[in-house]
C-alpha cells in the first residue's frame, strides 16, 4: 500500500514536472509576445475610457456571465473519458420559474424561508473546519481567509492543490480531458479594456496561457474533487442550512502576465435567478498581490444589499460607483492572497480587478455556491444559455454539488 501510494505520488510529481516545464517555455514565449505590444499608460488610459463605455453598454448582455452559442474554431484532439457524472440528475426548470417572493436572507445564518420551507444555517457547534473567529468576521466584514492547510488538509493537500493549478494550464493548453465543447472559455483583452476580452463562447479557442476564464469545470475530474471538499460543505451549511447545494458557476479567473482585463465595480448576483446566491469560494492559485492585480474590494459593503437590482449582473452604474466606491467611508482594499488560501466571500461585497503588470499569471478559481432549489427564470429575456453543466437547454437548472448528510454523518 505504502509502495503504491509513492508510486503515484512519484508519478504525479513526474506529471507536474513536465507540465511546469512546457508552462515555462509558453509563458516565456508569450511574455516576449506582450512586451513588446504592451504599454501599461497607454492601457490605463484605454481602460479608464473603456469603463465609461462599459457602464453606458452594462444593461445589455455584454455583462460578466453571459455565454453566447458556441463558435469554437478547432478542438482539441483528446477525449473526454474521464468527465465526471454529475451527481443529482437535473432539476427541471418548469413554468414555476418565476421570481421568487421569499424574503432574501440578508444575514447569514438567519431563517429564511425557501418554497415555503423554513431553513436556518447550522449552528456553531455542528462546526468543525471554520473557527468561531473566522465566521464572525465572515458575518461582519463580508469575507474571510483560509489558510491552505485548513481548505485542503495537511497530508495530500499540496499535491492536490498543485494539481488543479497544472490542471488549468492543461484545459488552456488543450490537453486535458475535458468535454471542451461543454466549457465556456474566454481569451482575455490585449487592451485591459473589459469589452475588448473575448466572446465568452462555448469552446476552445486555441493553444495559449492568455485565457481570462473558463466555466463550467464542474466537468473536470480535478475541479469536481475540489468543489466538494467538506470545509466548502461546511461554509455552504452554515448559509444556507441542511439543504442540498448547487454551483451557480465554477470559474477559472485568469489575468496572465503582462495582461488582464479591468473588471468594473459588480456586486455577483444576477437578476434571472429566483434567489441570490450569498457564498463565493475564491481559491488562489497564484500568490494575489497589488502588483498582479489582486481583486479590490470594500470590506462590510454587504450589508449595503443590492446596489444596482437594475444591472443583470449586479454592475454598478457611474453614479453608484461615485457614491458607493469613491464617496464610502470605507476605503477599497487589496485582498491579497498566497496560493492555496482561500476567501471566503459574500456575493454582495463590491469588488473589482485590475491588470496584471508582473511576469507571472494570477490565476484563481471561483466557485458560487446556493441553494439548490434556486432556478434560472427561462423568460429573463438576458438568462445566458449555458450555466451549471448544464447545455443548449430551453430552460435551467443546476447540478446539486452537496446532498445533506445524515444525522449519523
Ligand atoms: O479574480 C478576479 O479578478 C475577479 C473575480 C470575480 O469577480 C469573482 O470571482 O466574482
Amino acid at each position: 500500500m505504502i509502495i503504491f501510494g509513492r508510486a503515484a505520488s512519484r508519478a504525479i510529481n513526474f506529471r507536474i514536472h513536465i507540465r511546469k516545464c512546457r508552462r515555462f517555455s509558453l509563458e516565456k514565449s508569450n511574455m516576449l509576445k506582450t512586451q513588446l505590444n504592451f504599454l501599461p499608460l497607454a492601457s490605463a488610459i484605454s481602460g479608464a475610457i473603456g469603463f465609461v463605455a462599459l457602464l453606458a453598454n452594462c444593461g445589455s448582455s455584454e455583462c460578466d456571465n453571459q455565454i453566447l452559442e458556441e463558435e469554437s474554431p478547432a478542438k482539441p484532439a483528446k477525449s473526454s473519458n474521464n468527465v465526471p457524472s454529475l451527481a443529482t440528475p437535473m432539476q427541471a426548470c418548469t413554468s414555476e420559474c418565476t421570481k421568487s417572493t421569499d424574503p432574501l436572507p440578508t444575514v447569514v445564518g438567519q431563517v429564511h424561508t425557501i418554497d415555503g420551507e423554513k431553513h436556518v444555517g447550522i449552528s456553531e457547534s455542528e462546526c468543525k473546519y471554520i473557527t468561531p473567529e473566522q465566521w464572525n468576521l465572515f458575518l461582519e466584514r463580508g469575507w474571510v481567509v483560509l489558510s491552505k492547510d485548513q481548505v485542503f488538509g495537511k497530508n495530500d493537500g499540496d499535491e492536490q492543490f498543485e494539481l488543479l493549478r497544472q490542471e488549468m494550464d492543461s484545459i488552456m493548453l488543450g490537453e486535458a480531458d475535458v468535454p471542451y465543447d461543454k466549457l465556456m472559455m474566454q481569451l482575455d483583452s490585449t487592451t485591459g479594456n473589459y469589452e475588448d476580452a473575448g466572446a465568452q463562447t462555448l469552446g476552445w479557442k486555441g493553444r495559449t496561457l492568455n485565457y481570462r476564464k473558463m466555466q463550467n469545470l464542474e466537468l473536470d475530474a480535478v475541479v469536481s474533487r475540489y468543489i466538494r471538499l467538506p470545509i466548502i460543505r461546511e461554509a455552504c451549511e452554515r448559509i444556507y442550512g441542511r439543504v442540498p447545494i448547487s454551483t451557480f458557476r465554477v470559474m477559472f479567473f485568469n489575468k496572465p502576465s503582462r495582461m488582464g482585463t479591468h473588471l468594473p465595480w459588480h456586486q455577483d448576483r444576477w437578476a434571472f435567478l429566483s434567489r441570490d446566491p450569498l457564498l463565493t469560494v475564491y481559491l488562489a492559485l497564484d500568490d494575489a498581490t497589488p502588483e498582479n492585480g489582486c481583486v479590490k474590494i470594500i470590506s462590510g459593503s454587504h450589508k449595503r444589499g443590492v446596489i444596482n437590482p437594475a444591472h443583470d449582473s449586479g454592475f454598478l452604474n457611474a453614479d453608484q460607483v461615485e457614491r458607493e466606491v469613491a464617496g464610502s467611508d470605507v476605503a477599497p482594499m487589496d485582498l491579497t492572497l498566497r496560493a492555496g488560501e482561500v476567501a471566503l466571500i459574500h456575493n454582495w461585497v463590491l469588488h473589482q480587478s485590475g491588470t496584471n503588470a508582473s511576469d507571472h499569471p494570477r490565476r484563481a478559481l471561483s466557485v458560487c455556491y446556493m441553494d439548490a432549489s434556486t432556478h434560472c427564470d427561462s423568460t429573463h429575456p438576458n438568462q445566458p444559455s449555458a450555466h451549471g453543466g448544464s447545455f443548449k437547454r430551453d430552460s435551467l437548472a443546476f447540478s446539486t454539488v452537496f446532498e445533506p448528510l445524515a444525522d449519523s454523518d
